[in-house]
């Protein structure tokens, strides 16, 4: 049996979809769905049809690996369902579409081409393209504004933000929401239907949710504005615009010939083939060489050692995923601080909107507190965010070894310390592995998972596995110094500074790099972060071999107990808490220091800070990837696009390097060695694959085959 069957049921002819394991539209299911169509129009024992997805989705989108090919220019596998639509829209017999789970991109335009659309309570409805930097291409921008309206249509395609199926109900995208057995409703709702007389209606015929001509002007405004807004950098959210603009003003056939032109126009842009590669790389990460086949054991119960900023944090991102927590310190007043902080944190979800006071309760009902040494034995996973002193962690370590059940995930969220000595300290190092959350720990979606020398294949699969339940994005690295996110950012900070001492200022690099679409500024990052976390680090650890260029300004900043934003003031100073301002006192001081040091002050260019920061990350980024600190490219890549604020529409530092071209990257990495001697040493990974004319991407392909 193909991907695509049928069974008639009560004088019902139920196709179902079934390509695992979201039922992607990939060519061979579109043709199977084409062809159970015209059967089931053609059969007389069946009076309607309905359309089901086998599995635990509908139908999640064209498939993206054949959409990744039309991105590099391989038209082979461009998915083009107009016909199957067609055949479907005008089919004699009503066609109701049934969805469960998800119903995204391809998914959802499939669903419309249905006379009728009922979905099970818990179903997500989208159109999410632009996240892929293209917009639908199966008729979805003209066919969604007849069925909701201009207004909506543009909401949902510009955010790409699915919709619930209460929404989907009210908005009119749906006609029913199955409460029971999905397949049984829908096929009763179809017999009734199929008792009407006449052709079931035509979605592609109608005009009654379009808007008159003078009310679609501010209407597309809106749309656009929302695009600037929220997706500033990217193109498809704008150009998803114009297609619902031929929906209103165009007849159906051309408004699809209009919607296709604009859809191939996105699919080979740059910004696509970065999302896509994004999309994969982001998957990509859980598939660890050698971890065992079968899942690990489900964790229910976590305890946390540390009920600071990042132990309230990881409490918080487990409460919200449904695990018990028991959150500990050493004294009552540390515990009562901790709980009072995830309270306040929970309360301003409540006020914007984001969670119910239920929900809250609910959550912090999976919070216990206690203070002094907490029993461990229930617990499946135990986490240590405690102060960063290898003294004070392998005296925590001693007691999880002590008090823990056998096959107890023992975990530290150290940053900076080195898992093999934690390890040390237990009789069980198989156990041992470091989850670096980010703080804050309840929001950001890295966490590197860090594996130590004995660390055990079945801990590393369990760590991953915690983190998908978390909603996070495990990615696995190696035990070194900084691990693969902060070994590359403390390098690119400190070029950052070094571009301020020979003459740019804090808000022209910060500047440089927000047009270029991180999320922050290095500058305000440190403020944020505290520009005393690095002083910790710098004082154990100098930034740079002794004889090399040493940073200048950061040392004296936090002699002077500017710390940043905590501080009121750090590199920029936060008059009203939060908002940066410049800060004469610390250009005087970057002057003056620079010149005690006898840098000469210049001009710089936008386009020297850009090559000086970004080509720092993919230096560093191939020397971690060469010593095997990270697995793939790609890695690298996530990391830097979930922790770092780096632009998923670049792909991450390791992409946007190959797509400039390693061997211009090579020249001028190889200039900058030269002007700037021995940080700038050119990574021997990156000079090979320079020569051979190769990128990171074919590498970590080549690895992985
Ligand atoms: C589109 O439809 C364009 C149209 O307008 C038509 C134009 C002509 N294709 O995320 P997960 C794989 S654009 C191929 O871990 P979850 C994924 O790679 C598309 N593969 O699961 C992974 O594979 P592996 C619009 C896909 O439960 C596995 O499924 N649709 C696709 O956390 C599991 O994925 C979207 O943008 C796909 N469409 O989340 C939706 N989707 O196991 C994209 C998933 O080998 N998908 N895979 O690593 C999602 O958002 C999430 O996957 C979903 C499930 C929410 C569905």
């Amino acid at each position: 049996m193909g991907a695509v069957s049928t069974e008639v049921l009560d004088e019902v002819a139920v196709i179902r979809i079934d390509n695992p394991p979201v039922n992607a539209l990939s060519n061979d299911v579109i043709a199977g769905i084409h062809a159970e169509v015209a059967r089931a129009a053609a059969n007389p024992a069946a009076r309607a049809i309905v359309m089901v997805g086998a599995g635990r989705t509908f139908v999640a989108g064209a498939d993206i690996k054949g959409l990744e090919g039309m991105a590099w220019g391989d038209m082979s596998g461009a998915p083009d369902m107009h016909d199957t639509f067609e055949l479907i829209e005008d089919c004699p017999k009503p066609v109701v579409m049934a969805m469960h789970g998800t119903a995204l991109g391809g998914g959802l335009e499939l669903a419309m081409a249905g006379h009728y659309r009922v979905a099970s309570r818990d179903a997500r409805l989208g159109q999410p393209e632009v996240n892929l930097g293209i917009i639908p291409g199966a008729e979805g921008t003209q066919r969604l504004p007849r069925l909701v309206g201009v207004e909506k249509a543009l909401e949902m395609c510009v955010s790409g933000r699915p919709i619930s199926a209460d929404d989907a109900l009210h908005a009119g995208l749906i006609e029913w929401i199955v409460d029971g057995d999905l397949v049984a409703g829908a096929v009763s709702l179809a017999r009734e239907k199929a008792d009407l007389p006449g052709p079931p209606r035509r979605t592609r015929e109608r005009t009654d949710k379009l808007p008159p001509p003078s009310a679609l002007p501010a209407m597309l405004e809106v749309g656009r504005a929302l695009a600037a807004k929220t997706k500033k950098h990217l193109e498809a959210p704008r150009v998803v615009v114009d297609a619902i603009a031929a929906a209103a003003t165009l007849p159906f056939d051309q408004g699809r010939v209009r919607e296709r032109e604009l859809f191939f126009e996105c699919a080979r842009s740059e910004q696509a083939k970065a999302l896509i590669y994004a999309f994969f790389a982001e998957r990509t990460v859980a598939k660890v060489p050698g971890l065992p086949a079968e899942p690990p054991p489900p964790v229910t119960s976590v305890a946390i050692v540390g009920a600071g900023t990042m132990g309230g944090g990881i409490a918080m991102a487990c409460a919200n995923a449904g695990i018990t927590v028991t959150l500990t310190d050493t004294e009552q007043g540390f515990v009562d601080r901790g709980l009072a902080t995830i309270t306040r944190n929970y309360e301003a979800s409540v006020t914007r909107g984001r969670l119910t006071p239920d929900e809250v309760r609910t959550r912090l009902d999976r919070i216990r507190t206690q203070a002094g040494a907490a029993p461990f034995d229930n617990a499946d996973v135990v986490i240590e965010a405690a102060f960063e002193n290898m003294a004070v962690k392998q005296e925590i370590f001693r007691r999880f070894d002590a008090g823990t059940k056998p096959g107890c995930i023992l975990a530290t969220n150290t940053s900076t310390l080195d898992i093999d000595a934690i390890a040390s300290a237990t009789s069980r190092p198989g156990a041992v592995v470091g989850l670096h959350f980010f703080s804050p720990a309840n929001v950001m979606r890295l966490v590197e998972i860090v594996r130590g020398r004995d660390t055990a294949p079945a801990t590393v699969a369990a760590a991953l596995a915690l983190a998908k339940r978390l909603g996070k994005v495990g990615v696995v690295v190696g035990n070194g110094f900084g691990f693969v996110g902060n070994r590359l950012m403390l390098p690119y900070m400190y070029e950052a500074q070094f571009l301020a001492e020979e003459g740019a200022t804090p808000q022209q690099v910060d500047r440089v790099l927000t047009d270029f679409g991180m999320a922050m500024g290095i500058f305000a990052v440190d403020d944020m972060a505290g520009l005393d976390v690095a002083w910790r680090v710098r004082q154990e650890r100098p930034p740079f071999a002794a004889g090399m260029r040493q940073p200048l300004v950061a040392d004296v900043l936090c002699e002077m107990g500017r710390f940043g934003q905590k501080t009121g003031a750090g590199w920029y100073r936060y008059a009203d808490g939060r908002k940066a301002e410049a800060d004469p006192e610390v250009e005087n001081l970057i002057n003056r220091r620079a010149r005690e040091g006898g840098i000469a002050r210049r001009a710089i260019s936008d386009a020297e800070i850009l090559d000086r920061l970004m080509l720092t990350l993919v230096n560093e980024g191939a020397r971690v990837l060469e010593e095997g600190i990270a697995l793939r490219a790609s890695d690298i890549d996530v990391i830097y696009l979930t922790g770092y604020g780096f632009p998923a529409f670049r792909g991450g530092p390791m992409f946007y390097a190959d797509r400039r071209g390693l061997a211009d990257v090579h020249r001028r990495v190889s200039e900058l060695h030269a002007q700037h001697g021995a940080r700038w040493q050119p990574a021997p990974l990156l000079e090979r694959l320079a020569r051979e004319g190769s990128t990171f991407r074919q590498l970590d392909a080549a690895r992985a085959n």
